[in-house]
């Protein structure tokens, strides 16, 4: 069977400033809390390049954006870096940081790659993490006009933007899991967090239609569905309820308008709702997105709960249902990830019949594996041919959502070169280029580059 798709798709790879640039310390450039944090604890680094050199984009992006078109790249999605572009959170604009901005914009597009922008990927400057992070209205406030600042500077010639990368996951990471920088474990607090974010998204998009700049704005979510292990009724309210926590919560506010009546009934009863300010919730209304991105990795497998949780333990999401192994799941050992294709297909739908098909493209999926270098060919490159069978396998399933008539606007992967990530560091690689930290960041396409260049140079695959 051939596998086409339509001559305009989106073809590319996302990216983060933070997991990318290096160069930390240089040319006027603050910490983020990843900076902070990791000087706090060296021994996360897990090998010793850490959040200050990560793959040297800053210095080394020329020579990327060649690379990125050796491997079929027509659109590009990184980030720009707050603590980068405006150093003290506000105030001062670094004009060395908008320098790089347009360098790299300016050689994304004169190499004929769409550049894709987004404005936040977890990277909180960390003197506003001293003022609360998200849960301060400052920086809210602050946030804001960074993003004008950014539509202001680029939005000349950058026609996609995007306000956030996953917003959940600091709500996820910092306030209830303690997992990333400032390790707060309180549900309600997380609310507060989740409120203010989609407030600062929704102003960040007022902002961006004001100024009239003939391009998209939106958010990049990562959905994960929900599925129950049986049919039985118990287990369907379970998914559905893990559904309004981990997907709707975002989803709902920034397509329709509006929270999920069921969850905020389920967070009002326990007291749980965050403090909502004046004009926030029509602020909200106003200014649904008009293109979405999409991260899927895998999808979330609940059961009904089986023994109840005791009342004065702290809330959490999980007291409501409980996490369900399926018995015969494909998995990826390195990341202890589930995959499953055919749920990028179920998203598309979703997304067709439930969010008045709304144009989307999938802005990440991919696949980390450790020890690479154990695939290198006499060649001298890696040949990484389940990276191939795991693009194409999901690749198949957006080619029949596409076929039923899903708004699907293009694929990218996660992601371009190896890169350094928050909990991993550089243990698992993604990229269709390898990044050899021993020596000097050199770059070198994989097999998976290769096939990729092939891929769209084709429309599709066979
Ligand atoms: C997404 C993030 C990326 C990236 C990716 C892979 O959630 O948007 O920044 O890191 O996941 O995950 P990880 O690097 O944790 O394996």
């Amino acid at each position: 069977q051939t596998y086409s798709f339509p001559s305009d798709f989106w073809w590319g790879s996302a990216a983060s400033g933070p997991q990318t640039e290096g160069a930390a310390k240089e040319d006027g450039r603050k910490p983020s809390i990843w900076d902070y944090w990791y000087s706090k604890q060296p021994e996360c680094f897990h090998g010793e390049v850490g959040p200050e050199h990560t793959s040297n984009f800053y210095h080394m992006y020329k020579e990327d954006i060649q690379l990125m078109k050796k491997t079929g790249h027509n659109s590009f999605r990184t980030s720009i870096q707050w603590s980068r572009l405006i150093p003290d959170g506000k105030g001062t604009i670094n004009e060395k940081a908008v320098q790089f901005y347009n360098d790299v914009i300016n050689e994304l597009i004169a190499n004929d790659i769409e550049p894709i922008m987004n404005l936040y990927h977890f990277d909180m400057p960390m003197c506003m993490q001293e003022k609360g992070g998200w849960e301060s209205r400052e920086v809210v406030d602050a946030y804001v006009e960074y993003a004008k600042t950014c539509f202001e500077l680029f939005g000349d010639r950058v026609k996609y933007w995007f306000t956030f990368n996953e917003p959940i996951v600091p709500v996820e990471a910092s306030y209830l899991y303690n997992l990333h920088y400032p390790h707060i474990v309180d549900f309600k607090r997380g609310a507060q967090v989740a409120h203010n974010t989609i407030v600062a998204h929704a102003k960040a998009v007022a902002v961006y239609k004001k100024l009239n700049l003939n391009g998209r704005i939106g958010i990049i979510l990562n959905l994960t569905p929900s599925y129950p292990r049986s049919k039985k009724e118990e287990d369907v309210q379970a998914a559905h309820i893990a559904d309004l926590f981990f997907n709707r919560s975002f989803l709902d506010p920034v397509t329709k308008g509006v929270y999920p009546a069921g969850l905020i009934e389920i967070l009002k009863e326990r007291n749980l709702l965050p403090a909502v300010e004046e004009g926030d919730l029509e602020i909200i209304q106003s200014n649904p997105i008009d293109l979405l991105g999409v991260n899927y990795y895998q999808p979330r497998r609940v059961k009904a709960k089986e023994e109840q949780v005791p009342p004065e333990k702290p809330f959490m999401p999980e007291h409501l249902f409980d996490p369900y192994i399926k018995p015969d799941r494909k998995i990826n050992p390195h990341r202890g990830w589930e995959i499953c294709e055919e749920v990028i297909y179920d998203i598309m739908i979703n997304i067709r019949d439930h969010y008045d098909n709304i144009p989307f493209f999938i802005s990440e999926n991919g696949m980390g594996v450790e020890g690479e270098e154990k695939f290198r060919n006499h060649e001298g490159y890696i040949e990484d041919d389940y990276r191939i069978e795991f693009i194409q396998e999901h690749l198949k399933w957006v080619h029949k959502g596409l076929q039923e008539g899903a708004n699907c606007l293009g694929y990218h992967l996660w992601t371009f070169m190896d890169n350094w990530s928050w909990a991993n560091a550089y243990k698992n690689r993604y990229g269709l280029v390898e990044v050899d930290l021993n020596r000097d960041f050199k770059r070198t396409i994989k097999k998976s580059g290769q096939w990729y260049k092939a891929l769209t140079d084709n429309h599709g695959f066979t």
